[in-house]
């Protein structure tokens, strides 16, 4: 995305904290498969409606067919611009099944092995134009992407459009989805207010107790609130600690390996001889972290961030160097910016 066109193309398309994929890149976010594919594949709509149905795809694709291109933004900071994608408008759909009074939210449900679900508010999902999709760039939508059918929900992160859409639910009151539920993901999930994480769930006592301790592994705290705190030696093997903050905090040696640090920030620790092997960074931040002799092997690292753009490298970027150690094929994950920054000064190892 560097040249000038489509610098200017894109020139105010890109909300705060995220950064453009190469060219051609579509990432895959979560699942990766559907458990089964039914033939024919159905679409049921459900709940506050005087007539709920079954649909099959081919029905379908008898209602009216529109386009829409939208910029994809996902919650882990990337983005893709210009997706085309075509299906019918989720109101249309719903409307012949005429909502009723009640129905004020609408929920999706996958056709996934862990019930991939997320919801929206049914005025917005209206207003937001969300589509039914069944094709992309003109083409038939790939199974991985969600086909044969997802939902496409324009100016929301990327989260509230579900890939494998089985069943779509009209209610009177809100069910927050798989992400929302289980991972403090925003529900209103608008990029162009960052609405990413909730705010944390500790409560202050909570917290104490946990500063307190040097061993969290197997545990699970949402945002964990642990900036300039001295956490040496900290052990943080498995443990799920989405959207932690950790700016400027002490980390020598710590450990966290196989651990979710999805969105955690990481800017300005020192995190000497830290390890992070097969953990989980995506969309992390590691800008003007110190680390010299940490340990990145087999970390999917979709999003992360260790150079700032924008500002001035003294500050902006993490310390490292050949005592720092990636597996180079997930260096793929990183936009290129970061991929080149970090392969420019790290020692790289292949599995
Ligand atoms: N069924 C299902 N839908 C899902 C997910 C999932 O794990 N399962 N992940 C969501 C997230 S977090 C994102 S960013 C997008 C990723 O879509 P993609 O893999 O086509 O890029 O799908 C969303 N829909
Ligand atoms: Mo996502």
């Amino acid at each position: 995305m560097a040249d000038s066109d489509s610098a200017h193309r894109l020139a105010g398309r890109l909300p705060p904290g995220q950064q453009w994929v190469a060219a051609g890149k579509w990432p895959l976010v979560g699942e990766k498969a559907p458990v089964a594919l039914p033939d024919p594949w159905t679409v049921a709509v459900i709940g506050c409606v005087d007539q709920p149905r079954v649909w099959t795809l081919d029905e379908l694709r008898r209602l009216p067919y529109v386009e829409r291109t939208v910029d994809i933004h996902c919650v882990t900071r990337w983005s893709r611009p210009d997706v085309r994608f075509g299906g019918v408008l989720l109101a249309d759909l719903v409307q012949t099944s005429r909502p009723t009074s009640q129905a004020r939210y609408v929920s999706f449900l996958a056709l996934s092995s862990r019930r991939h679900s997320t919801s929206l508010a049914w005025d917005e999902a209206c207003r937001l134009g969300v589509l039914v999709a069944w094709q992309v760039d003109g083409r038939p939508l790939p199974v991985e992407h969600g086909g044969p059918v997802r939902i496409v929900t324009p100016q929301r992160y990327f989260y509230k459009s579900l890939k494998w859409l089985a069943v779509i639910e009209l209610l009177a009151e809100d069910r927050l989805g798989f992400w929302e539920s289980t991972a403090g993901y925003h529900n209103q999930a608008d990029p162009w207010q960052e609405q990413r994480f909730i705010a944390g769930r500790l409560t202050k006592p909570q917290m104490s107790r946990l500063l307190a301790t040097r061993d969290w592994s197997n545990n699970e705290w949402f945002s964990v609130e642990a900036a300039g705190r001295d956490l040496s030696g900290l052990n943080a093997q498995s443990a799920i600690l989405r959207n932690a903050d950790f700016r400027q905090a002490r980390l020598v040696a710590a450990r966290f390996d196989r651990a979710n640090l999805s969105g955690a920030r990481f800017q300005g620790a020192d995190l000497r001889g830290a390890s992070f092997r097969d953990a989980d960074v995506e969309g992390a931040h590691f800008e003007g972290a110190d680390l010299r002799g940490a340990d990145f092997q087999g970390a999917s690292l979709l999003g992360a961030t260790f150079v700032a753009l924008s500002v001035p490298e003294s500050t902006g970027a993490a310390r490292l160097d050949q005592s720092t150690r990636f597996s180079r094929a997930s260096l793929e994950l990183l936009v290129p910016e970061q991929a080149r920054f970090v392969a420019a000064q790290a020692r790289l190892s292949d599995p």
